[in-house]
């Protein structure tokens, strides 16, 4: 496959790797090459043009990555509508994928993804997502899960990537265990770095691991248990958190019941795949979402939660950040609410801040950064009729700050309409156009539109968003993104 020269610069987690020096003749394929993890709501890399964290690393990536599904350069974008009717089954649920290109998405250029004749009523495909490069041939893969409602025992499946983008034909892997909700969180990382992605899913109560291989084409995978027997799987994300190169997996959860505190544990990942828990923990009280980036550039990925609402005593939400170590989680974790000093535009309660939480490079300099969704209750200041507002806020030397943060409001984003409701609801940081910074997609919710911008024109004063809207509406277009 063919990547792009500027491509071969970017980085996961801020990792530089032998593929940014060695130029441009980087094929992703083979052990040489480690996918780089995602996360079922959120992007989890922060790709670098020689920025901070110098170090080789054989966690090399091209700027797609994770998310190039026809290895073009360009990370291409998923959007899931899970309430979608297929061949008449009401929430059997289906997907869209736009691909990225040097002009960015085109909406107008996009594919669906549904399981067919295969569909079954309110068995919500589409749920979840996550990506990653499963069978090693270069091309990431979609992962799509269906986790349904209540007491339905759910599914996972695999749209593989290639020349042409996506295959149609989905690839449903084996379940692990009767048990319910299975595909309730995704996480795609290279745990045991053989350069094949492998895959964390959750039911609603227990988290299973399977290796990447060429194996995973036909469905069969060896499940192995994370973690079994345990009241609620809050949230999933795979990421570099005890910088040895290899993916680790956080997991948000709770132990006994969903009432009580939870908490956030890191799976260390190893040559023989995930091996324990690596020391300390995150907050995983009312955790909405978990992404990992390397927010201070010092090679060592750090875990990103989100909780909103009243699951936290911070009223309006919240952020943390737990620093990632060489053992484990360093210290204690930093919050940032919509009060925090320095939080631009967000004075006014915002109820729902932390939403939604992603982690991406937005500027491009090597530091990840992180875009926060506060979709309900934010008061847009002046006129007040659209509700939700995303805050992105830039890592640095010293980690997460506020300086420089950009709030972004259904005006400021020019998202159509009047009374839009629930922006923000989901964001994703991808780089869509391949300039080696992310772009910020958001999901409106409650309006069934999914918009794509790019903060660092936006700074430079060359806005121009895209908006996504689903075929049909009352699908739950935009539910998750990655
Ligand atoms: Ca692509
Ligand atoms: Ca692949
Ligand atoms: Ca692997
Ligand atoms: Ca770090």
């Amino acid at each position: 496959m063919i990547i792009a020269c500027k491509s071969a610069v970017n980085l996961l987690l801020g990792l530089l790797v032998a593929a940014a020096t060695a130029g441009c003749a980087t094929a992703n394929t083979g052990a040489g090459t480690a996918p780089p993890p995602a996360t079922a709501d959120s992007a989890t890399t922060g790709s670098a043009t020689g920025g901070p964290a110098a170090r080789p690393s054989p966690s090399a990536r091209t700027a797609g990555g994770a998310h190039d599904f026809n290895g073009d350069g360009y990370a291409d974008l998923a959007v899931g509508a899970p309430e979608g009717t297929v061949n008449g089954m009401k929430g059997a649920g289906r997907a869209e994928v736009v691909y990225g290109s040097a002009a960015g998405v085109a909406a107008a250029n996009r594919q669906f993804l549904d399981r067919g004749g295969a569909a079954v009523k309110g068995e919500r495909f589409g749920a979840t997502l996550a990506s990653g490069d499963l069978d090693g041939d270069g091309y990431a893969d979609l992962v799509i899960g269906a986790p349904g409602k209540g007491g339905r025992a759910g599914s996972v499946e695999i749209a593989f990537g290639s020349e042409q983008g996506l295959s149609g034909r989905l690839v449903s892997l084996g379940r692990p265990e009767r048990a319910t909700g299975f595909g309730a969180a995704l996480a795609v990382g290279d745990f045991d770095r053989d350069g094949r992605a492998d895959l964390a899913a959750a039911t609603f109560t227990s988290v299973w691991v399977a290796r990447g291989g060429a194996g995973m084409r036909t469905g069969k995978t060896n499940w192995r248990s994370v973690i079994r027997d345990i009241a609620d799987v809050g949230a999933l994300a795979a990421g570099d958190v005890t910088g040895e190169g290899y993916a680790d997996l956080a997991v948000a959860y709770s132990e006994d019941d969903p009432a009580d505190e939870g908490v956030g544990v890191v799976y260390r990942g190893s040559r023989a795949g995930l091996a324990g828990r690596a020391r300390g923990t995150f907050p995983g009280w009312g955790v909405r979402a978990v992404a990992v980036g390397d927010l201070d550039g010092d090679g060592y990925g750090d875990v990103v939660t989100s909780s909103s609402d009243d699951a936290v005593d911070d009223a309006g939400g919240r952020i943390s950040v737990t620093r990632g170590s060489a053992g484990g989680l360093d210290g204690t974790p930093r919050f940032w609410t919509s009060a925090s000093p320095g939080m631009p535009g967000m004075s006014e309660a915002a109820r729902s801040f932390g939403s939604s939480v992603a982690v991406g490079d937005v500027d491009g300099d090597g530091y990840a950064d992180v875009a926060v969704g506060a979709s309900e209750g934010y008061v847009q200041l002046g006129e007040g009729a659209s509700e939700g507002a995303v805050a992105v806020l830039y890592g640095g030397r010293g980690g997460l700050s506020t300086k420089g943060a950009q709030v972004f409001d259904p005006s400021s984003a020019g998202v159509p309409g009047e009374f839009v409701r629930g922006f923000g609801e989901r964001v994703a940081l991808l780089d869509l156009d391949g300039d080696g910074g992310d772009e910020l997609v958001v999901s409106t919710l409650a309006d069934e539109q999914v918009t794509v911008l790019s903060p660092a024109r936006k700074a430079a004063g060359k806005a121009g968003a895209v908006h996504l809207r689903p075929e049909r509406q009352g699908e739950q277009f935009g539910r998750s993104l990655n």
